[in-house]
């Protein structure tokens, strides 16, 4: 990482902290919304574009997998979708006379808020060995250099291919067709950052990898616990939910160890209370849980509820579930039973009464939904977390009937799709062999690299080509200074994209950019407009059609890939991917053959709303798990020994940004603004070190190699965070998470409990940009 350049541009500006606001949405949000969109795409093409966000015939916004309220209503106003949407819709134009200006060691010293700033990419541009800028190319010319790598390969697994989760169905399943018939299944994605514990959780424990309910589960459930996740900036749509739910007599648990302005309450802008009264409370209990206690949490209801069922038998435990559906109860139930209250108070940091209180409502509810994201995904023992929620849902039997079951609310607007769609290292050997039936051909079966063994095999020189389908692979993995050294011994790197980012300007000894239409671009082939699909957080598979004009050298994702691939593969491969290109009909033919659920794909997708895809607990309580039953699990207690003068900090999202894409430098609800190299601390956590509120100081974590990392020149800012926790963003804090640290299991980086400690401030010019 390059320091800082003089005249650069001003993130590391001094920020403004003010008090954190105590509801979400509201006025603010819409105005807010509105004047980034003015900025970035001017009134009429706001109005335009915005009005067919999320519409039967309009595009799929590009912001989160929160499925629509319904295809057939109107749109529901969501301030970060119009951030995103603005963000892609935008004028602005990185054109080649933009890259004539700078080289890639300027543009390494300015930040990515900058970088993305600077407006959509327009052409191919190539960076050829040796050079300090990056010069135009025909697409012909940058297909025959991918060629010319891929040729020179000495094995298939020496291509990575990254997808990040914006990326629709069909391009996706081109981008795992090409690497499979390539040889490979280095197919990682983002999901190996994000929700890969939910995979590795649900997958053993119900036999599928994905959320149980509906929207409408969600409106009638009795008691909804969301736990690790701030729907207020990530999942906006998801508080009109949880609105409804509240509404129907349903209550809320949220378990956090931030106080979430979108937790608190909710002022819907769709409504006139929303906007000019106090708009609805959503939480009536929160647990402010230390980071990582969550496992324990669950644990101590667990027991609680099985001491209800000794008080009151057959009042709590649904027995006729458990002999039914389930296996592995009595062994659960033994270890359950010995949970001890000390380590349950030490993990969490609640008070028993509460933990008791919120038992109470448990009991109460018919009907139970655990909603999750990052704060649950992103620790150690996040698998053993997850898994000791089913068990806390299977108890009750709260899987497969109405209003009740388990809830990952995914990142990425298709990251769920593209999984479908084969984009795994290791996909079920059913997929395989429909793939190959297809296709007549066998596909590899050894396993690929995820995303952090793809920056490991890297980093050994046994990778020497990168496609970056979408996303920003070295700011969004961990370990920053590590991850680019890795990606920066590979022979190419490609990056498919619609914004200039980091990854850009960190590359292999040749490196191409090839520019794509966005969501709301209209995608016309010689064929006719194309449409694509994507499918959301339940399991909905949907049409995706834009409307804007892009640049005429963009090509889609769909194109780019089969282009890729022929190049690559060569004109003797017979898969058809001109004629794919071409007509993505086509395409939807051969997923409908490979994919099951997919029956008739062409025809459901065209229908208003979509299609559900099935999903056999909630359809008919069956278990699909390599027993053919829901698995009880045994999950020992984790209590994180964090050692004296530490922390544990959680990396995390503002409220203007998306990844590592920086709408903005405010973080409206918890009172930050015009800056974000901030730490949030606890006061009593701030006396007890020695800090002090407003100072600057370094950030030092301590990996599990030995090594020290630091994040020099942090703000101090005293918040009502849980004692022993601080939090700071993603992406500049990204660097004290080492490589190293990962998930149990599920191989995620652990981006949620750095030990760090604090050291004094090396000043602004130590920032490392990124
Ligand atoms: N506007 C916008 N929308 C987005 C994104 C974005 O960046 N911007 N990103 C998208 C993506 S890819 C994803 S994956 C999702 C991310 O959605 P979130 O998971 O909501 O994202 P984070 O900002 O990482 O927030 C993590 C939350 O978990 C809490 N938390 C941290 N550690 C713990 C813990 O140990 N226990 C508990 N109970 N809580 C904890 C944090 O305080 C915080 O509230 O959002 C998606 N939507
Ligand atoms: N420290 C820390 N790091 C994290 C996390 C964390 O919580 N803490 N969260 C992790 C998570 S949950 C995730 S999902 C990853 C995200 O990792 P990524 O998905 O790799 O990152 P993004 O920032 O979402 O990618 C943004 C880039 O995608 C490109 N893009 C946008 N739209 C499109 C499109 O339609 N097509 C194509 N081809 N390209 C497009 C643009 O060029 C843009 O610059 O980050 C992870 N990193
Ligand atoms: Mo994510």
């Amino acid at each position: 990482m390059a320091g800082r350049a003089p005249g650069s541009d001003p993130v590391q500006d001094d920020p403004r902290i003010t008090p954190p606001e105590h509801h979400a949405v509201g006025v603010h949000a819409v105005t807010n919304a509105m004047r980034m969109a003015r900025q970035q795409m001017g009134v009429v093409r706001s109005a335009r574009t915005l009005l067919r966000v999320n519409q039967p015939d309009g595009f799929d916004c590009p912001g989160c997998a929160w499925p629509e309220e319904s295809k057939v209503h109107k749109a529901e106003f969501c301030e970060n979708g119009a951030k995103a949407v603005a963000e892609e819709g935008t004028r602005r134009r990185v054109t080649p006379a933009f890259f004539a200006r700078y080289g890639v060691e300027e543009l390494l010293g300015r930040s990515g808020y900058w970088l993305g700033q600077q407006g959509r990419l327009t052409e191919p541009m190539f960076l050829d060995e040796g050079a300090s800028h990056y010069a135009p190319v025909s697409w012909e010319r940058a297909y025959e250099i991918i060629g010319e790598e891929f040729a020179a390969l000495d094995s298939p697994d020496e291509a990575v291919f990254y997808t990040s989760g914006r990326t629709p169905n069909e391009p996706a399943f081109a981008l795992q067709l090409f690497a499979r018939r390539l040889g490979t299944n280095n197919l990682p994605d983002c999901a190996n950052l994000c929700h890969e514990s939910t995979g590795s959780a649900l997958v053993e424990t119900l036999g599928i990898g994905k959320g149980s309910v509906s929207l409408d589960d969600i409106h009638h459930a009795d008691l909804v616990i969301v736990a690790g996740q701030n729907p207020g900036t990530n999942h906006p749509r998801m508080m009109a939910a949880l609105e409804k739910t509240k509404g129907n007599g349903g209550k809320v648990i949220s378990v956090n160890p931030l106080p979430e302005a979108g937790l608190e309450r909710f002022k819907n802008p769709q409504h006139v209370r929303g906007v000019v009264g106090d708009g609805t409370k959503l939480t009536d209990l929160f647990l402010q849980i230390r980071a990582g206690g969550d496992l324990a949490l669950f644990r101590a209801l667990n027991l609680l509820l099985l001491e209800e069922e000794d008080a009151a038998p057959g009042s709590v435990v649904d027995r006729a579930f458990i002999e039914e559906h389930t296996l592995g109860f009595e062994a659960w139930e033994r270890d359950a039973r010995t949970t001890r209250w000390d380590d349950v108070l030490a993990a969490t940091g609640l008070p028993r009464t509460q933990i008791e209180q919120a038992a109470g409502m448990v009991r109460e509810a018919e009907s139970v939904i655990v909603c999750w994201a990052l704060g649950l995904t992103q620790h150690k023992h996040s698998v053993p977390t997850l898994r000791e929620i089913v068990n806390f849902l299977l108890l009750r039997g709260n899987v497969g009937r109405p209003g009740a079951g388990v809830c990952p609310v995914r990142g990425h607007s298709n990251v769920q799709g593209d999984r479908t769609m084969g984009i795994f290292e290791r996909m079920p050997e059913a997929f395989h062999q429909a793939l190959d039936a297809e296709f007549r051909f066998t596909s590899p079966r050894h396993h690929g690299y995820d995303s952090v063994n793809a920056i490991r095999a890297m980093r050994d020189d046994k990778v020497k080509v990168f496609v970056g389908m979408g996303g920003n692979f070295v700011a969004a993995a961990p370990d920053t200074p590590v991850t680019e050294e890795a990606v920066r011994r590979c022979a190419l790197t490609v990056q498919i994209s619609t914004k200039l980012n980091r990854s850009h300007l960190v590359t292999g000894r040749r490196a191409l950019i090839l520019p794509t239409l966005g969501r709301s671009d209209a995608d016309r082939t010689e064929a006719g407009p194309q449409f694509v699909t994507v499918e959301d957080s339940m399991g909905l598979v949907h049409a995706s059609r834009g409307r804007l004009k892009g640049e005429p050298a963009l090509r889609s994702e769909t194109a780019i890939v089969c282009a890729m691939a022929r190049a690559a593969l060569g004109s003797g491969d017979d898969v058809p991917w001109e004629e794919f290109a071409l007509d993505y009909d086509t395409l939807r033919e051969r997923i409908e053959r490979v994919v099951p659920g997919f029956e008739d794909f062409n025809a459901r997708v065209r229908r208003p709303g979509g299609f559900a895809l099935p999903h056999a607990p909630r359809d008919s309580r069956s278990f699909p798990t390599h027993t053919g039953k829901a698995n009880f699990t045994v999950n020992d207690m984790v209590v994180l020994a964090i050692p004296e003068g530490r922390l544990l900090l959680q990396t995390l999202r503002s409220h203007d940004q998306y990844n590592t894409t920086i709408y903005g430098l405010d973080d409206r609800y918890r009172g930050i603004r015009d800056g974000r190299r901030v730490v949030l601390v606890n006061p009593a956590d701030i006396d007890g070190l020695g800090l002090r509120e407003g100072a600057y100081v370094d950030l030092v974590s301590e990996g599990p190699d030995g090594r020290e990392r630091r994040a020099a020149h942090f703000k101090v800012v005293s918040y009502p965070t849980a004692r022993g926790c601080a939090a700071a963003y993603m992406p500049e804090a990204t660097v004290l998470v080492p490589l190293e640290a990962t998930s149990d299991i599920s191989n995620t980086p652990v981006y949620k409990a750095v030990v760090i400690r604090f050291e004094p401030d090396s000043g602004p010019d130590a920032v490392a940009v990124i």
